[in-house]
C-alpha cells in the first residue's frame, strides 16, 4: 500500500486506513493509552496505541526512531493543539524501521522552539533548553528535522526554480563554468590557493571571467546556479566561505539599465513566486522566526549611489561619497528608504568606480563613477551587478591598476582580442536572498552545511 504523507492526513480522509511513515517525536501515556506524536518532513500527527502489547513496544522507541504504520484517520476526541494536523490516527499495525539513539545531542522539539516559547517557559517556571548555533550546526542532521529548516530549504528550492525559470522564458542559456582556475576572478585576498598537479591554482570566487568569456563566445545571455568560494577572515552574519552564486550575463544594446531592467522584474518575479508556491513553509519559518512580508514596489525603486549618500548625509550620516556604504550605512540608507518609499527592495547605481572589480566599466561622463549597482533587501546587499569593460587594452589597464597579474587571466583579456559585444551581468548569493527575504539573523540558517572562516563540518 502506498505512503500517505503526515501532511495529507486531512479531515477529507476520515474513515480510511492510511500507511504512514515518520519519527517519534515524543509519546505520553494517559488513561491506558500511548499517544504518539509522528513526525515527518515537519508535519505532526496524533497516533493512538490502545492495546497493551503494542504500547509496550511503542514506549520503548527512542525519540527519533523511524517508524512505518497502518492505522485508521479518525476525528480527535479533544481538538488537537500540539500537532500540525487536525485528525488522529487508530494504530493497528507498527513496525520499527531504524532505532534512533537514546541520548541525542539534540531534542528537535527543543530546537523547533521560537524564542517567544522559550521565554514563555522562563514565565511559567519550566524553562525549555535553549539550542545554540554551534549545537545545531554540529548536529545539522538532526537541526534540519525542525519544521522551520524543512521550510527554510523548501523555500531556497523555490527561489532557485523561480530564478531558472524567469531567466529561461528570457531566452537565458544555463551554463556551468569552472572553479578549478589559475588565478583569481574578482582580485583581492580573499582567494583558497590550491596545488593543481603542481601548477598554483584557486578556487573560483565567482564565474566572473568564464560567464563573461561566454558572452565573447557568443551566447548572448547566461546564467549559472553554483558554488562560490570565498577565503574570508571575518566571521559575520552575513559571510560564508562557500556560497551558491546566482549569477547573469547578457549582452546590452544601450545602456547597462537594460540590466536593472531585468533584475527589477527578475525579483518581484521570485518573491511572487515564493508566496504563491511556498505559504505553509512561510508559516512554518514565522512560527520559530516571525517576520513581515517583504514590502516591494511593483516598478523596482532605482536611486544613484549619490542620491543615496545624500539621504545618508541629510540624516546625519557621516559617509564618504567616493568610497564604499559599510553594513552599518547600508542598513540605515535601507530604513530611510523604507520610510521614504516604502520598500524594502532597491537597487543603488553609479557606485565610485575606486570600489569596485577592475572589469566594471567606467561611466562616460564621469569616470570617477561606474555603470554598476547593488541590489539590497531589508537594507542588506544580495547582488552586485555592472556593465564591463570589453576593451582589452582598457581592461588590462585597469586590472594592472588594481594589482593583479595579469598573466593568471591572459586568456580572460584575449577573449576580448577577438571582438566583444557590449555585455553586463550581476551576481546574486542564494542564502543571502533566503535569509532576507526571511529576515532571519544568519546567513547559517539559510545554508544546509554551513562553511565558514571556523567550520568546515558537519
Ligand atoms: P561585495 O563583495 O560586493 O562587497 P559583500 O556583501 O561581501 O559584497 P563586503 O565587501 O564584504 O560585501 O562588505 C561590504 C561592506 O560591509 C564593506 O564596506 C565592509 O567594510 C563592510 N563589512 C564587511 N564585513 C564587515 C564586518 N564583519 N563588520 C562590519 N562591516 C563589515
Ligand atoms: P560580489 O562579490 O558582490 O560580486 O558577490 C555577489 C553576491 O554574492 C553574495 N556574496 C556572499 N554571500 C555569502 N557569503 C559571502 N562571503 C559572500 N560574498 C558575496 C552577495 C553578493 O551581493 N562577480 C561579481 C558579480 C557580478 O558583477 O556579476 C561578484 O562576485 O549576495
Amino acid at each position: 500500500k502506498e505512503l500517505t504523507h503526515v501532511s495529507n492526513l486531512v479531515e477529507e480522509i476520515v474513515g480510511s486506513e492510511v500507511s504512514i511513515r515518520g519519527r517519534v517525536h515524543k509519546n505520553r501515556l494517559y488513561a491506558k493509552k500511548l499517544f504518539v506524536i509522528l513526525r515527518e518532513s515537519g508535519f505532526t500527527a496524533q497516533c493512538v496505541v490502545e492495546e497493551t502489547s503494542m504500547i509496550k513496544f511503542v514506549k520503548q522507541l527512542s525519540r527519533e526512531s523511524v517508524v512505518e504504520l497502518i492505522g485508521l484517520v479518525s476525528p480527535p476526541k479533544k481538538p488537537l493543539t500540539g500537532t500540525t494536523q487536525k485528525v488522529e490516527i487508530h494504530v493497528r499495525k507498527i513496525y520499527c524501521l531504524s532505532r534512533s539513539l537514546l541520548n541525542l545531542p539534540l531534542v528537535v522539539e527543543d530546537a523547533a522552539r521560537s524564542e517567544a516559547d522559550i521565554q514563555k517557559s522562563v514565565k511559567d517556571g519550566k524553562p525549555a533548553a535553549r539550542v545554540l548555533q554551534d549545537t545545531r550546526l554540529n548536529n545539522r542532521v538532526l537541526d534540519m528535522r525542525t519544521p522551520a529548516n524543512q521550510a527554510i530549504f523548501r523555500i531556497q528550492c523555490h527561489v532557485q526554480i523561480a530564478f531558472r525559470e524567469f531567466l529561461l522564458s528570457k531566452e537565458f542559456l544555463e551554463i556551468h563554468t569552472p572553479k578549478l582556475m589559475a588565478g583569481s576572478s574578482e582580485g583581492g585576498s580573499a582567494v583558497f590557493r590550491l596545488d593543481y598537479k603542481g601548477q598554483p591554482a584557486c578556487l573560483a570566487q565567482s564565474p566572473q571571467l568564464h560567464k563573461q568569456m561566454a558572452i565573447c563566445g557568443d551566447m548572448r545571455r547566461v546564467f549559472e546556479v553554483g558554488p562560490v568560494f570565498r577565503a574570508e577572515d571575518s566571521f559575520t552574519h552575513r559571510h560564508l566561505c562557500e556560497f551558491v552564486g546566482l549569477d547573469v550575463e547578457m549582452e546590452i544594446r544601450m545602456h547597462y539599465s537594460e540590466i536593472m531592467d531585468l533584475v527589477g522584474e527578475l525579483f518581484p518575479f521570485i518573491f511572487t513566486k515564493i508566496e504563491e508556491r511556498c505559504p505553509k513553509e512561510l508559516e512554518s519559518v514565522r512560527k520559530q522566526y516571525p517576520f513581515q512580508s517583504l514590502k516591494f514596489l511593483p516598478q523596482t525603486l532605482r536611486l544613484t549611489f549619490a542620491q543615496g549618500i545624500q539621504m545618508l548625509k541629510e540624516a546625519g550620516e557621516e559617509v564618504d561619497p567616493l568610497g564604499d556604504l559599510n553594513t552599518e550605512s547600508e542598513r540605515k540608507l535601507g530604513q530611510l528608504v523604507l520610510e521614504k518609499y516604502k520598500t524594502e527592495f532597491y537597487m543603488l547605481h553609479r557606485y565610485p568606480s575606486a570600489v569596485r572589480p577592475f572589469y566594471t566599466m567606467p561611466c562616460e561622463d564621469d569616470s570617477n563613477y561606474s555603470n554598476s549597482f547593488d541590489v539590497f533587501i531589508r537594507g542588506e546587499e544580495i547582488m552586485s551587478g555592472a556593465q564591463r569593460i570589453h576593451d582589452p587594452e582598457l581592461l588590462e589597464k585597469r586590472a594592472r591598476e588594481c594589482g593583479i597579474d595579469v598573466k593568471t587571466i591572459s586568456t580572460y583579456i584575449d577573449a576580448f582580442r577577438y571582438g566583444a559585444p557590449p555585455h553586463g551581468g550581476f551576481g546574486v548569493g542564494l542564502e543571502r536572498v533566503v535569509m532576507l527575504l526571511c529576515a532571519l539573523n544568519n546567513i547559517r540558517k539559510t545554508s544546509l552545511f554551513p562553511r565558514d572562516s571556523q567550520r568546515l563540518a558537519p
